[in-house]
């Protein structure tokens, strides 16, 4: 992979945040993706979201697996901890590195060939057991990195570059996560900032396995007309069905906002989600519904983004395995080695 290093040079009037970092700290290497790539876009929203939640760096551990989304954890946050795995393995690494240090905030970033193909199995899991982290999918429904085969998020009826036309069912991972049990489950765009970087923060903060599917054309082989995840497309066929702000719990929480369209929930942590209604039915809450809404959209060709469903008293893996509190490297060698009597203690009461 090619590594340009970014100058450090920064203007001494740059917005320092409350631990002392400006934005261009929690920037990575200069990217080598295509010129308008949908990813570098998202790159540059994690960058937003995580100045913006005082985030230090060095509390972040991003891992990824293949494919040019796969290559974007080197080009945002350069100083945190990161692993790029072998292709659609991320989520068992991620699982293990979070079981092992449960105090980093786990940022897994995806494709779609990543997530949706090789990598189904992992992700299903990954999800049903409820891993506290944000696992983001930048979907532009082709293999990008290999030259732009159809990925199983491909509509059917999509056309590649070459005219070629899909065949088969597309895997909506969205579906896929609410029906696993996922406790945050959103949607965004690579084109629209405004609506993303919120939904990014309240997802590094969801205390629970938190999903987020960003529509991310590639420029290259995914952005021409008969294509379903080009730029066009997606402006023309998207429904919004909230608007949210992330107000953190050590923020002061205020009300503005025209009364009756803003939906506020408090999350378990006090902090705070506050959504402009854009869809007046719509109940970020139940999961039964956001499952029944999303499918009853996409039959009338829409693609719907925003916050789907959140559970605000989310349960993640350490709550159900009862692990210890402390990180593993923290623990010494009696606790982490306790002796054979020990041992044998624990062995009596299972016979
Ligand atoms: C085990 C394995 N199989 C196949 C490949 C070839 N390969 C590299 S990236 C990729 C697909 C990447 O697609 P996606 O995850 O959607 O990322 P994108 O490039 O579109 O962002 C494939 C099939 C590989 N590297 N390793
Ligand atoms: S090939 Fe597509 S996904 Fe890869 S960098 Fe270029 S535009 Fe982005
Ligand atoms: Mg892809």
């Amino acid at each position: 992979m090619t590594y340009l290093k970014k100058p450090k040079l920064r203007h001494p009037s740059l917005e320092v945040n409350s631990v002392g970092y400006t934005r261009r700290d929690y920037e990575g290497a200069i990217s080598t993706l295509c010129a308008g790539c949908g990813h570098d876009s998202i790159s540059a929203a994690i960058v937003q979201a995580c100045w913006e939640l005082e985030i230090q760096p060095h509390r972040v551990a991003k891992l990824s697996g293949i494919g040019c989304s796969s290559k974007t954890p080197d080009y945002f946050l350069g100083n945190s901890h990161g692993f790029n795995t072998v292709h659609g393995r991320m989520p068992s690494v991620l699982t293990g590195a979070n079981l092992a240090n449960r105090d980093l905030l786990y940022l897994g970033v995806s494709g779609d060939g990543d997530s949706a193909s090789i990598g189904l199995g992992q992700f299903a899991h990954v999800m049903r057991r409820g891993v506290n982290m944000l696992y983001l999918v930048e979907n532009n429904g082709v293999y990008g990195l290999t030259k732009g085969q159809f990925s199983a998020t491909a509509d059917t009826g999509s056309k590649s570059k070459k005219g070629a036309s899909n065949r088969d069912a597309p895997i909506d991972l969205v579906s896929m996560a609410l029906q696993l049990g996922a406790t945050f489950v959103a949607r965004g765009f690579s084109g629209d900032k405004r609506q993303l970087v919120p939904l990014i923060k309240a997802g590094i903060e969801h205390r629970g396995a938190a999903f987020i599917d960003v529509v991310s054309p590639c420029v290259a082989f995914n952005n021409h007309a008969g294509s379903t995840k080009s730029y066009d497309y997606v402006r023309e066929h998207n429904e919004a069905v909230n608007r949210i702000d992330f107000i953190p719990r050590r923020r002061e929480i205020r009300a503005d906002g025209e009364e009756g369209e803003v939906l506020e929930v408090i999350q378990h942590d006090g902090s705070m989600l506050r959504m402009r209604k854009l869809h007046a039915v719509y109940d970020p809450t139940d999961r039964v519904a956001a499952i029944s809404y999303i499918q009853q959209r996409q039959a009338a060709g829409e693609m719907v983004t925003g916050l789907l469903f959140v559970d605000t008293h989310p349960e993640d893996l350490h709550i159900h395995l009862n692990t210890v509190d402390i990180p593993f490297n923290r623990l010494d060698t009696p606790e982490l080695c306790p002796g054979s009597a020990a041992l044998e203690g624990i062995n009596r009461s299972l016979r």
